[in-house]
């Protein structure tokens, strides 16, 4: 009985002992995808809801890349209203317009931003830039991107 006892205690300390350290392992994983520096090689990253962060500055002529890292589908679409009078529309898909790129995710998903798809613009005009996911719209997936001069 008493060897039977000690044998189970030692059962329970060797489960404890093989709870490793993970901390290379997960640096490992964060490697992937960076520049090589450790930092994102993208700016703005995708919650199912969320951009993130939902908000950039940056200066002008200077571009931001949204890397969908979410497992949803998504759009990142300017609000045709609230960029600078000046400045260039922009959407993924490429569409001219807002109601271009509306019409054509509610008809055939135009523009979709797939997983681990990326999508890069260049802001040339200062101001305040007010986007959308035009699928998650109702649930407040919006970010702004402010450009200085
Ligand atoms: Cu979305």
């Amino acid at each position: 009985m008493q060897r039977r006892r000690f044998l189970q205690r030692a059962a329970g300390t060797a489960t404890v002992a093989a709870t490793l350290p993970l901390s290379g392992c997960l640096e490992g994983i964060a490697g992937i995808g960076t520049g090589g520096n450790g930092e994102p090689d993208y700016d703005v990253g995708m919650t199912a809801t969320t951009f993130r962060p939902q908000e950039v500055t940056i200066a002008v002529g200077e571009s931001v890349t949204w890397r969908n890292t979410s497992a949803r589908t998504h759009t990142v679409t300017a609000y045709e209203g609230a960029i600078p009078e000046d400045a260039d529309f922009f959407a993924t898909g490429g569409y001219e317009d807002e109601a271009t790129a509306r019409d054509e995710w509610w008809s055939a998903r135009g523009g979709a931003l797939e997983n681990a798809e990326e999508f890069t613009h260049t802001f040339e005009v200062p101001g305040r830039y007010d986007y959308v996911c035009i699928p998650h719209e109702q649930g407040g997936m919006i970010g702004a991107v402010i450009v200085e001069e």
